[in-house]
């Protein structure tokens, strides 16, 4: 696949035909961000139906870190699905489902004893750290933040921070569930002692059993909480005897130039989440955490039908040995530095880039008018303007006023540096 190419309309003809299928065989509330057909990818490159190639600089949400269709992930799961496709490792277990594990607790920040288990999904990793820190600390209340996102069943939904569109209209939510401030050094809000006294007032420290918080806000707009905030938290949880639950799904796996991004901060978290990139494009989610708080469920407590199918567990395992074998931690902060000297010079008090943020390959822009108000119209109007000329950005924020990039850490550099210069072009028209 050769460089960006638009030939149609975006969508093309054959898009919007298929549009109309979907309409009429899919319900409007599963939302669609750019209504193109992908027929095939690579790393950085997504193909339409239409034959339009647009630059990748979402990643399907932070998911193909290491490349869509990398060799080597195509190859471990051809090599699994002539094997065999599943056993359900509750019924009869094998070795790559204990290999992933293996990775996730050597490679999570600590070097205690650790345990992980597998899941098909983000949520449903969220949901078993809940049950794990519950079951170990003996106690109900569990804190998230002011733009978390943690999923959309029920428990996770509940975690959620943002009503529209994740939970209007889905209630009631799963109880015990409290919500803190988060850190936003360029609002200057969320400081940790009022966030502290917050906890303690509304809830009680005695009552906590996880706090649950992303190192870098994802969905809530890449919000880089001020230094030191996250290593505070992990202190009062300790004093606290609550679990610090550190959602690593969208910010781990090398997306910020450490395979997690709780490591900038130093902070070794109790239980730790992650799915979206570790499967490379296959579903999968791993719950890690302390060996005494993961030994503590019941035989039988845990698990799933699906949870770490063979063809989820090769794929992980291809993307442990990309990610290694191509340096792409390295090469996450190279493109994080790309990146932000690209877009820095854009920020200007009078908006609308009130300012450019994130760590390694996870950046964003955040959108607003006077007085630093939210401007998610500018934030539309920037991402249809890429759209148009065939670069994919994603938008997200609390407010939808933010654009952030999460390209593939494979992506060559002359696609980065065109997809950067059509973004700043769009973004200078404002
Ligand atoms: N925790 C930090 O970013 C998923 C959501 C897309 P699932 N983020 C993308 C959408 O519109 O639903 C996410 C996340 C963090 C948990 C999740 C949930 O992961 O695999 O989507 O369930």
């Amino acid at each position: 696949m050769n460089g960006r190419s638009v030939r149609t309309a975006i969508p093309g003809p054959r898009s919007v035909e298929l549009g109309k299928r979907r309409a009429a065989a899919v319900p409007t509330g599963v939302g669609v961000t750019l209504p193109v057909f992908i027929e095939r990818a690579s790393a950085g490159l997504l193909e339409d139906v239409d034959g339009n190639r647009l630059i990748d600089l979402g990643s399907g949400i932070a998911v193909t870190n290491v490349g869509n269709s990398a060799p080597a992930v195509v190859e471990a799961v051809r090599e699994q699905a002539g094997l065999f496709t599943h056993t359900c490792f509750q019924v009869t277990p094998y070795e790559g489902y204990v290999a992933v594990c293996e990775r996730l607790n050597e490679l999570s920040p600590g070097s205690h004893d650790k345990r992980s288990f597998l899941v098909n999904s983000g949520a449903e990793a969220v949901e078993n750290a809940v049950k794990i820190a519950r079951y170990a600390t003996g106690r109900d209340a569990v804190v998230a933040f002011d733009h978390g996102f943690h999923g959309r069943t029920l428990l996770a939904m509940s975690l959620t921070g943002k009503a529209m569109p994740y939970k209007r209209g889905f209630g009631p939510f799963a109880p015990e569930v409290y919500r803190a401030p988060y850190s936003d050094p360029f609002h200057d809000s969320g400081h940790l002692d009022d966030v502290i006294r917050h906890i303690e007032t509304t809830v009680g420290a005695s009552s906590v059993a996880g706090v649950i918080v992303e190192p870098i806000a994802g969905e809530g707009g890449f919000v880089v909480p001020e230094p030191g905030w996250l290593a505070g938290l992990a202190a009062w949880c300790a004093d606290a005897g609550a679990l610090l639950i550190v959602d690593e799904i969208q910010s781990g796996m090398g997306r910020t130039g450490a395979w997690f991004a709780c490591e900038h901060e130093g902070v070794v978290p109790d239980l730790m989440t992650t799915a979206k990139s570790l499967g490379g494009g296959l579903p999968i989610g791993g719950i890690t955490g302390r060996a005494d708080l993961m030994e503590a469920v019941h035989r039988g407590g845990l698990g799933g039908t699906f949870g770490g199918n063979p063809l989820a567990c090769a794929a992980a395992l291809a993307v442990f040995e990309i990610i290694e074998s191509q340096g792409l931690l390295a090469r996450a902060s190279r493109i994080g530095v790309s990146m932000t000297d690209r877009l820095q010079g854009l920020v200007d008090a009078e908006g609308p880039v009130g300012v450019v943020r994130g760590r390694g390959a996870m950046i964003a822009v955040e959108l607003v008018g006077p007085g630093r108000t939210p401007d998610p119209a500018a934030a539309q109007r920037v991402a249809t303007r890429c759209h148009e000329q065939g670069v994919l950005v994603l938008t997200a924020g609390t407010y939808g006023n933010v654009i952030r990039l999460l390209p593939p850490l494979t992506i060559p550099d002359d696609l980065l540096d065109e997809g950067l210069g059509i973004l700043e072009g769009a973004l200078k028209e404002g």
